[in-house]
């Protein structure tokens, strides 16, 4: 069957890196927050092997920003999300979980503390803007709320500190997990973060002048050629692999924070005032009915998946299978499913619908970390 092709356009806009990215040689491209995210190059197990043993630049572009700046920017930057932001001080990144005032979720972004009263919130795939301008407009706040075009860089893998150090020095090293400085390139200020979306290690760099970026990428490409640098994306084997949820495919609207397993990123017994902290606390007490869960499928690599598998145990269905893949390091298919918590036991067997027929599967601990667990 011929996948379509997708047509690009203003609204599938484009990035400072894109004309690189198709130089590079990328294969496919989704859209994420109405901007291209490129999702294969050499092949998405070829990518997956690279990326775990040497080293990869990302156009993660489409992480979008929306900006608070202002003297209400703290209370509705804690508003938006049911994470405490209390320890957030100017330097540090948090995931941090936004929920309706049903406790569903509308985001999972990283939160950035710039300055007193600026925040950036680095989002996931949906309209955090119009949310986050609703609700201060609602409340009356006095906080400006925008877009700003920054478009993050990501450098991830192994080798993802050597080449940082070559680009902007080894003051990269000194960057600890989830906290970010302000280093100069050639001049300009950049914004360097230790985070991203792998298990590999690296840094985000927020670029937000075009022809900086554009440099920029230039030389890290250079800098890293020793390591056996090349473009790659987000991973699919990788990332699931590592357990990074992915809103929209294994969360979405239709999920709590708690059923996403997101419980450890909200603050519910810290004294804040957050959207939909409350139903998040009620539904702690009651308890959840379903959850994310990792899976291992049994058999030859399962096929592309576009919509999610049914997941069943005896007769009737239990959950739904969201992201699955062939991992060619553990030899077995590797899953995220959203599953009804009495099924949720390590070891615990279900079967899974795919297109070509079902399958054997089983719960298994996540990051899928290679033992076998039965
Ligand atoms: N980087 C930046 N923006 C982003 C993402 C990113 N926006 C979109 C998306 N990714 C947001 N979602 C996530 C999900 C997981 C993580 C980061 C962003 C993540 N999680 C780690 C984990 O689960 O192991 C660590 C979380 C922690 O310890 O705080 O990194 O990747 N800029």
């Amino acid at each position: 069957m011929n996948a379509p092709l997708l047509s690009v356009s203003r609204r599938t806009r484009s990035t400072p890196f894109s004309g690189r990215v198709e130089a590079a040689g990328v294969r496919a491209y989704t859209v994420y927050n109405h901007m291209l995210l490129p999702t294969t190059f050499r092949g998405v197990e070829e990518d997956y092997l690279h990326l775990r043993r040497a080293v990869q630049v990302w156009d993660v572009s489409c992480e979008r920003q929306v900006e608070l700046v202002g003297p209400d920017a703290a209370r509705l930057a804690q508003l938006l999300t049911v994470r405490d932001l209390r320890s957030l001080t100017i330097g540090r990144c948090a995931y941090a979980p936004i929920v309706d005032d049903d406790g569903l979720l509308i985001n999972d972004p990283i939160a950035l503390r710039l300055a007193e009263d600026r925040y950036w919130f680095s989002i996931a795939d949906s309209d955090v803007a119009l949310w986050a301008a609703g609700n201060a407009r609602g409340l009356g706040l006095n906080v400006s709320v925008r877009e700003p075009d920054v478009w993050p860089l990501a450098i991830q893998g192994p080798e993802a500190e050597d080449v940082a150090a070559l680009v902007f020095g080894d003051v990269v090293r000194t960057i600890k997990f989830f906290r970010f400085a302000e280093l100069s390139f050639h001049g300009h200020s950049l914004i360097v973060a230790r985070t991203g979306w792998s298990a590999q290690g690296g840094f985000e760099i927020y670029v937000d002048d075009a022809e900086v970026g554009a440099a920029l990428l230039d030389e890290i490409m250079i800098a890293g050629a020793p390591f056996d640098i090349g473009p790659g994306c987000p991973n699919q084997i990788e990332r699931i692999e590592a357990g990074l949820l992915s809103y929209g495919n294994d969360i979405t609207r239709a999920d709590t924070a708690l059923e996403a397993g997101l419980g450890n990123y909200c603050s519910l017994d810290a004294p804040i005032e957050a959207i939909g902290i409350d139903a998040l606390r009620r539904e702690r007490t009651a308890g959840i009915t379903k959850r994310v869960c990792g899976l291992l499928i049994d058999g030859e690599r399962v096929p592309a998946q576009r919509d999610p598998w049914m997941v069943s145990a005896g007769s009737g269905s239990v959950g739904i299978v969201t992201s699955a893949i062939w991992s060619p390091r553990l030899l077995t298919n590797v899953a995220l499913a959203m599953v009804n918590v009495e099924h949720l036991t390590i070891g615990t067997e279900l079967v899974v619908t795919a297109p070509d027929g079902d399958r054997s599967a089983h719960v298994t601990n996540v990051p899928f970390d290679g033992a076998v667990q039965r």
